[in-house]
């Protein structure tokens, strides 16, 4: 089971890079503004998850440069555990106005960013 998991998350990966979806072009200022707000946007996931690489996708699209942590890996795997809620991923963590959101579900990441940076 290992084995077929690994192999269909390397043929995922793979099919990911060939069909890496094109960044939208900004001027220099403009970008500049969104990676201001992306500072405050990290996506907790794990690399050969699709649902993750969906909304890996989505930010390449819109040209986010989010932090990406691998919640596999320590201190990630407790931070999402314990203030997030639950060990699953992708969760999106939005820091605004001194609040903290955890926010689950692929489908939601994705309606979220396109809405604010669509
Ligand atoms: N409906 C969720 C599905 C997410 C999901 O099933 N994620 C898996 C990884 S692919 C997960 O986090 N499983 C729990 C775990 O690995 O501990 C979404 O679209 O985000």
């Amino acid at each position: 089971m290992f084995v077929i998991r690994w192999i269909l998350g390397r043929i995922i990966l793979l099919l990911n890079f060939v069909f890496s979806p094109k960044s939208i072009k900004r001027q220099p200022e403009q970008q500049a503004d969104i990676d201001e707000q992306c500072r405050t946007l990290s996506l907790y996931q794990y690399p050969a998850c699709p649902f993750c690489v969906k909304v890996r996708r989505a930010m390449k699209r819109h040209g986010l440069n989010i932090t990406t942590l691998d919640a596999k890996q320590e201190p990630h795997r407790s931070e999402l555990q314990n203030r997030g809620g639950t060990m699953k991923v992708p969760c999106l963590k939005i820091e605004q106005a001194g609040e903290v959101t955890w926010m689950y579900e692929s489908n939601d990441i994705i309606a979220y960013l396109n809405q604010r940076f669509g």
